[in-house]
């Protein structure tokens, strides 16, 4: 990715103003939180101020679209959060699997805020859980599976969900959908071509031949020989902007834009086969200096 420049991606000022509005207002209504992210980007859907804007909240970390990422790095990735203390989980709320563990633990953390309350002398009341995240990663396919049926708009398009929105899940729980939230700075151009390939990026800017020219050059090492076959190309041969030009010549009548935005939907759709943009950093313990 080391032709990036620091405006590939640019979101609104108004609508990262506005969302981070939208983020503080719903967490300051909620008990828990579920923290929904992308399987192929953990690390770049995670909003960078969530754990201070989160404080003391109970939360559920959330790996969705599990399904379009390899299962040995989803093992690593529930590992990797494991280890850092965070109560993860693994979903495909497209078809419902691993959702039934969402459940039951957001039924056991409120009953646990439940309990606080009555120690305080509160009365029990439904909990509040915000299900929040970029858009687009999938917050309302998701609690349309923990409702058990079509309550939350869940489409293709991001940015959907534009209000504030309770849905009741059972008679302890409550669940906000809500908008996706928005990155706080637009520095990290690293995470935001990331988010805009998989398409969790809300509205922004962009140049789809630009950020295809960034999914081609990760996706290269990772599938040279799906890409080959899926576009008639040899990626081993020709890279980067160049692979994507052939592309256009063999495929799409010279067009970079049709090239481009091919393989990005293709992508997105799991086209591709299994693929993951990020895998776990493990820090190795430094080792013994020699005697
Ligand atoms: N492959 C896959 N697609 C998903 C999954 N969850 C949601 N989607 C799709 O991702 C798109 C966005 O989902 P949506 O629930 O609207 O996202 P939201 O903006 O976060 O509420 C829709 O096309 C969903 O069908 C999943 O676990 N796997
Ligand atoms: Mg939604």
């Amino acid at each position: 990715m080391e032709n990036l420049t620091p405006h590939l991606i640019q979101w609104y000022p108004g609508h990262i103003a506005k969302a981070r509005r939208q983020l503080q207002e719903q967490l300051k209504q909620a008990d828990l939180v579920l923290e929904v992210l992308d399987a192929r980007i953990p690390q770049a859907s995670r909003h960078k101020e969530i754990r201070r804007l989160i404080g003391e909240r109970q939360c559920l970390v959330i790996l969705n679209k599990s399904d379009l990422i390899p299962a040995s790095l989803l093992r690593r990735w529930v590992d990797w959060f494991e280890a850092r203390g965070e109560q993860v989980f693994a979903t495909n709320s497209q078809d419902g699997e691993g959702v039934r563990a969402v459940l039951r633990a957001t039924q056991t953390k409120a009953a646990l805020v439940n309990e606080r309350r009555e120690r305080r002398g509160m009365r029990p009341r439904a909990v509040r859980a915000a299900v929040i995240g970029f858009p687009n990663v999938g917050k309302s396919a998701l609690i349309n599976r923990l409702v058990g049926k079509r309550v939350a708009e869940s489409a293709a398009k991001p940015g959907v969900t534009r209000q504030l929105r309770w849905v009741r899940i059972s008679e302890q729980i409550e669940l906000l959908d809500s908008p996706g939230i928005l990155p706080p700075r637009l520095e990290d151009q690293h995470s935001a071509v990331k988010l805009a390939i998989c398409d969790d990026i809300g509205q922004a800017a962009y140049t789809v031949t630009r950020v295809a020219a960034v999914a081609v050059e990760l996706l290269i090492p990772l599938i040279p020989e799906r890409l080959k076959e899926r576009f008639g190309v040899d990626p081993r041969v020709v890279q980067g902007e160049a692979w994507l030009a052939e592309v256009a010549d063999l495929k799409y009548h010279g067009s970079l834009d049709r090239a481009s935005e091919q393989l990005l939907v293709d992508f997105r759709h799991g086209q591709l086969g299994r693929v993951a943009l990020e895998i776990p950093m493990v820090e190795v313990a430094p080792e013994n200096p020699p005697a």
